[in-house]
């Protein structure tokens, strides 16, 4: 970053401190990753100059002949790794891409059922301040208030009752497996269509840890940064009969041109999901997922449905007299960043909520393992044990610092930085 440093000091001093904090806390935003150096690489590249609008061998634009070959690259990947009928990698993130299937396959006022956001939902399901709670006919389900897991049968009864043209499944706090395989025979009883949004659990099901919703879904989307550790972006798949439908309300009907450096940057993580190791670091984030949520129970804190299957656990506060808002300010004071979120039928706004979500993605990418989340965990509810007491953070920013340190991130950025 050598001429940015000489002619944008402003910004390259703010990337450095972002790489600073990144490198110094403990990151446990569930949606957040670290990306390879190769991924940001190809991000950062010349691709960026480049118009692409259309679809490669048919573009609006000439001069596309290498944009061509990373687009058909980045797609036979995300088919092979997702066993996908069609791609298309051009979504800028996941809320676009879900906003190509509403619109592709509904009418305004259509019904459609899909999860509470209360309950674990995303706000591109449904919620009256996004487009698809105001275009659309929205039925929520949420979870069990005994199990706080998914109720198979009460979809189903709501699906009955409503009729919904399309179902959404998938989800972005809900800590356990979901069966698409159900979803897919709900959807057939009452004739709609089946649309799973994977953003979250795209690198357990790459890696064959979680229910694939491939075979059973007419359309899947997913983001590429979260547990599939790619870069920020959206991907949609679906069914080969709706593939014209699908890539049209892309482009024309969503986008403009697609941002070629950042497909050249998905087709770099597919290619990293596909290999070996891509497993053993999702199995991993499993692990570390439970292990954290278990040490938080054995201190004291009630962990939603009970447990996790995944990469994320969401903690209920209200026996530690503190609000989830409150909670993800004072962790960040000591070098923890978590989010608060609300927890199954939460008495609380969402902006004040009584739970926080924590996830491990990121940790494991950094290469922490059950001991580091056993310590990560003690460190939490040090925090939260006595959040108004100043020194009492100093001691866990400490703790905090000794535990990173053993896990450096991007080396030949940070040692540079110590340079300064
Ligand atoms: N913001 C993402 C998350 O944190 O789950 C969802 O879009």
């Amino acid at each position: 970053m050598d001429s940015l440093k000489k002619k944008d000091p402003e910004i390259y001093k703010t990337i450095l401190d972002e790489a600073k904090r990144e490198n110094n806390n403990l990151e446990l935003i569930a949606s957040e990753n670290f990306v390879s150096e190769e991924v940001l690489e190809a991000q950062g590249s010349i691709l960026t100059n480049k118009y692409a609008e259309g679809y490669p061998g048919a573009r609006w634009y000439n001069g596309c002949r290498n944009v061509d070959v990373v687009e058909e690259i980045a797609i036979a990947r995300a088919k092979k790794l997702f066993g996908a009928e069609h791609v298309n990698v051009q979504p800028h993130a996941g809320t676009p891409a879900n906003m190509v299937i509403y619109f592709a396959m509904l009418n305004p006022g259509d019904t459609v059922l899909a999860m509470d956001l209360a309950c674990g939902g995303h706000l591109s399901h449904g919620n009256p301040h996004n487009f698809s709670g105001k275009f659309y006919k929205i039925i929520s389900y949420g979870v069990s208030r005994k199990t706080e897991m998914l109720d198979y049968d009460e979809i189903a009864s709501l699906a009955k009752q409503h009729r919904p043209r399309m179902i959404v499944a998938g989800a972005s706090a809900y800590p356990r497996m979901i069966d698409f395989k159900k979803f897919r025979s709900i959807a057939d009883s009452v004739g709609a269509y089946l649309f799973v949004d994977i953003a979250h659990i795209a690198g357990l099901v790459a890696a064959g840890l979680h229910q694939n919703p491939v075979p059973y879904a007419e359309f899947v989307t997913s983001t590429t940064h979260k547990t599939l550790r790619g870069p920020r972006g959206g991907f949609i798949m679906c069914k080969k009969e709706f593939a014209k439908k699908i890539d049209i309300e892309v482009f024309p009907g969503a986008q403009g041109g697609p941002l070629m450096h950042i497909i050249a940057a998905k087709a770099v993580c597919f290619k990293e999901a596909l290999l070996p190791e891509f497993k053993t670091y999702q199995k991993q984030i499993v692990k570390n997922a439970k292990t954290f949520s278990e040490e938080m129970a054995r201190l004291g804190y009630r962990i939603t449905s009970g447990g996790t299957d995944t990469h994320l656990f969401l903690a209920d506060l209200t026996n530690k007299n503190i609000t989830g808002r409150d909670a993800a300010a004072v962790l960040d004071r000591a070098g923890i960043t978590a989010n608060k979120n609300l927890i199954p039928y939460d008495t609380r706004p969402p902006h004040i909520a009584s739970g926080i979500r924590i996830g491990t993605p990121a940790v494991t990418t950094r290469g922490m393992k059950e001991a580091e989340m056993r310590q990560a965990a003690r460190l939490v509810d040090q925090v939260l044990s006595d959040p108004e007491n100043e020194k009492n953070l100093q001691l866990v920013r400490k703790g905090v610092d000794k535990l990173v340190r053993k896990f450096p991130l991007y080396k030949n950025l940070i040692r540079r930085l110590e340079k300064e």
